[in-house]
């Protein structure tokens, strides 16, 4: 059984929907990164980047939310255009794009707006504009097309649901605005059973994550804070 190491952030979740998908038979474990599970040296052995989401399956460990969904789909053959396919090609493209771009820059967004010790105007127009853009990419390619990739739903699309259902959070309240194409895609993974089973997982299973931001969370995920480089 795949042992998948969690919690109910985005890049988590959207491999959450992905083993969902795909009928695969997995034993969640909670990292509960608020109080630093991410940097306990039994977790680092499995994600040395001290970040969930990570995927134990028999032999092999795969870390970071895009290879395993890779991972997942060429384990399966779901999900995923065909060796050889023209669309393989197109599909690694988009992949990137969301694990290199629409995911850092949502992060970064998030951050600068929400949780920075200081508001640093240029900070947050900066991640905005660049989340703002990259969905602008987005848009224009699902304003011609029903999914991301061919005309099927594939692993771009669930690495796109992990954050894109988040843009309000990144953007603020009107920030679906410019973007009716990508709540039309957003909405539609939303109201597949596997979305719901993949948001459900933490109640299912009656894992606690802490909900407080405090002093303890700070400490564990913005680890900066503490230590100067600059
Ligand atoms: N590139 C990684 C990023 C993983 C990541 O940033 N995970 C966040 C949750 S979405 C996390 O573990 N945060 C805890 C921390 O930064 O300490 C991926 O796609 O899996």
């Amino acid at each position: 059984m795949i042992k998948f190491y969690y919690s109910g952030a985005p890049n988590p979740m959207k491999v959450a929907l992905c083993l969902e998908e795909m009928g695969l038979q997995y034993e969640p474990i909670p990292v509960d990164t608020r109080k630093g599970e991410q940097h306990k040296p039994e977790y680092l052995a499995i994600n040395p980047n001290a970040k969930v989401p990570a995927i134990v399956d028999g032999e092999a460990t795969v870390f970071d939310s895009n290879a395993i969904l890779l991972y997942l789909a060429e384990k399966t053959g779901k999900f995923l255009p065909g060796k050889g396919d023209k669309l393989r090609g197109e599909l690694l493209s988009w992949l990137m794009f969301v694990a290199s771009g629409v995911g850092p820059f949502s992060g970064q967004s998030v951050h600068f707006r929400q949780y920075a010790p200081e508001k640093i105007p240029y900070a947050v127009n900066r991640y905005m504009y660049e989340t703002q853009r990259h969905y602008g990419i987005v848009e224009a390619r699902l304003t011609k097309q029903k999914y991301m990739v061919g005309d099927g739903y594939t692993i771009v699309d669930m690495a796109l649901w992990g954050w894109a259902r988040l843009i309000p959070v990144a953007l603020g309240e009107n920030g679906w605005a410019k973007f009716p194409n990508v709540k039309r895609l957003v909405d539609e993974i939303s109201a597949r059973p596997a979305a719901q089973r993949a948001l459900g997982i933490k109640d299912k299973h009656k894992h606690a994550f802490k909900t407080e931001f405090d002093e303890e969370a700070k400490r564990a995920m913005f680890r900066h804070l503490e230590v100067k480089v600059a």
